[in-house]
């Protein structure tokens, strides 16, 4: 009788390792699951845009993007990169996934340095390209938030007095998301 007891308990104790076990394997996929759905700045930085500045499609590779051209024996590249200090997370669509506000950068070997604003939807993880908006040339971001699905942008631009190089106006500029475009709030 005794020994029945003993291997009862036994037997019990060996569930109950092996139900904390499932348990917490269970909690381990959730939480994996959970992590899946995240847009990362290594997939941002691989994930391909539509740059407003190129008028025209760049897939980045490590952040990066650059296209040579040959026109009358000089040589051009086109250059585009992503601001990775200033990427910016929320919700923007409403279905509970983190969406990513990215900044492109563009140059084409000249003085100009082109600032657009670029949304991406987290589809399930993947990075959906959505809208992109020129903020201006070599203008300054000072901050990104993101606020009740609102994108809100505190930047320098050039004032009428300024010239290209030395922006001194602060502007504060909101964007929402409506259907697939991006509007200002005005
Ligand atoms: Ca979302």
């Amino acid at each position: 009788m005794k020994k029945t007891t003993l291997l009862i308990t036994v037997l019990l104790l060996i569930s109950l390792v092996l139900v904390g076990a499932v348990c917490e394997k269970k909690s381990r996929k959730e939480r994996e699951e959970e992590e899946e759905y995240k847009l990362t700045l290594e997939v941002l930085k691989n994930a391909e845009y539509y740059c407003e500045a190129c008028m025209g499609w760049v897939k980045l590779q490590g952040g990066y993007y650059s296209e040579e051209r040959e026109e009358s024996g000089m040589l051009f590249i086109r250059e585009t990169w992503i601001a990775e200090d200033i990427v910016v997370y929320g919700d923007l669509n409403s279905d509970g996934e983190e969406d990513a506000v990215v900044i492109l950068v563009s140059n084409f070997g000249g003085s100009g340095v082109f600032v657009e604003l670029a949304v991406m939807i987290n589809d399930k993880g993947n990075p959906l390209y959505l809208d992109s908006e020129i903020l201006g040339d070599r203008i300054i971001i000072n901050s990104i938030t993101i606020e009740s699905s609102e994108i809100i942008l505190d930047i320098v631009i050039q004032g009428p007095d300024d010239a290209l190089c030395c922006p001194t106006l602060e502007k504060i500029v909101r964007y929402k998301i409506s259907g697939n475009k991006l509007v200002e709030i005005k």
